[in-house]
């Protein structure tokens, strides 16, 4: 696998609080009880989770509606909230999928008025993010995409992607961007579905250096990729600003299911990558995206999240403790199919 890192990583996780629901999904209602956000965020550290990770609203409830200094105060209250609790905000993305203006995408959107809103929406958001004290925004593209393909122009949506970005860049000299690259879901086919388009518009705005990628497991799963091969070339470039990690069976709707639970030997390679990289020594976060089955009692379910940081660790534990000797003698030998039967005996515990 290379080199390993000389100081092991100590790992830090983070989660957003949409990833405690209530279980609701397209097919029927919430099936367990509200849990308040401010209550939420003193379960983080008890649960071994350091970083929060936010919607605009998350931040700011109705920030539409809001005048700048109500939105500053909002922010400054949350911010307070964090301090309290030792807590460490990794990005704000904006919301750009709920409002009416956005039904037909944000930065894409065919109409001009409500692009402006999601342009203004997205400023808005740097400064939230910037009042919070967290470094990064995440634009996950949710409806940047089409139903039909002649329903937009793709060139122009990706120029239009490319614009607004560059205008991010500038609003806020502090705040960089993060790309969050899906295939598909809620749109038929989605701009910017790998991290391959994220790094060329990284790479083509004017600060390249700030512009980065945050790859889920199910995202790179859905595009049929595989998401250790996506987190290498993100790395490679030095364009991993952060990960979702969590799981995806086969090619259905977006599933967020529990890290390794799929594809175990997927996860395997995945924290393998991280681990090789050094990923988390400069304070990245090891960031989750899972969503707790709708069939699981009580009000305030998180054991999803904390078995999916315990599947990480124990599968940190798993990469280090590889025979990278054997290895790389069987690498040498091109003897693939032992080298195969070693990785699947390590994992299952069988000497
Ligand atoms: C949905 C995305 C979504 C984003 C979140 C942060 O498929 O994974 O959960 O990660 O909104 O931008
Ligand atoms: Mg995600």
């Amino acid at each position: 696998m290379g080199q390993r890192m000389s100081t092991p990583t100590k790992y830090r996780f983070s989660f957003g609080p949409w990833n405690i629901s209530e279980g609701a999904d397209p097919f029927g209602p919430e099936v367990r009880k509200a849990f308040p956000h401010e209550k939420k965020f003193a379960l983080y550290k008890p649960m071994g989770f350091d970083g929060v990770q936010f919607h605009d609203d998350d931040v700011v409830p109705g920030v539409d509606d809001l005048t700048p200094a109500q939105i500053s105060k909002q922010a400054a209250k949350v911010k307070k909230m964090l301090d309290n609790q030792g807590l460490v905000p990794e990005f704000v993305a904006p919301r750009l999928w709920f409002a009416p203006q956005t039904v037909d995408g944000a930065y894409t959107s065919n109409s001009a008025k409500d692009r402006k809103y999601a342009l203004e929406r997205t400023l808005r958001c740097i400064d939230i993010a910037h009042e919070v004290g967290s470094k990064a925004t995440v634009l996950w593209l949710a409806r940047e995409g089409t139903y039909i393909r002649e329903s937009k122009n793709a060139r122009l949506a990706y120029e239009r992607i490319l614009e607004t970005i560059n205008t991010m860049l500038d609003h806020d000299k502090e705040i960089d961007v993060w790309i969050e690259p899906k295939p598909n879901e809620p749109t038929d086919m989605a701009y910017v579905p790998t991290i391959g388009h994220a790094v060329a518009l990284a790479y083509a705005s004017k600060e390249p250096k700030r512009v980065k990628g945050l790859i889920e497991t199910a995202h790179a799963l859905l595009a049929g990729l595989d998401p250790s091969d996506e987190m290498a070339f993100a790395l490679a470039h030095d364009k991993l600003g952060s990960v979702h990690l969590n799981d995806q069976n086969g090619l259905k709707y977006d599933q967020d299911k529990n890290f390794g639970s799929a594809n175990l030997r997927v996860a395997f390679n995945q924290v393998r990558v991280l681990e090789e990289a050094g990923f988390g020594s400069k304070g990245e976060f090891i960031g989750l995206d899972v969503k707790a089955m709708r069939t699981q009692k009580g009000s305030c379910v998180t054991s999803h999240l904390t078995g999916s940081r315990e599947l990480f660790l124990h599968l940190v534990d798993k990469v280090r403790s590889w025979d990278q000797k054997l290895e790389k003698q069987l690498v040498d030998a091109r003897d693939y199919e032992a080298l195969e039967l070693a990785v699947m005996k390590h994992l299952m515990g069988v000497k």
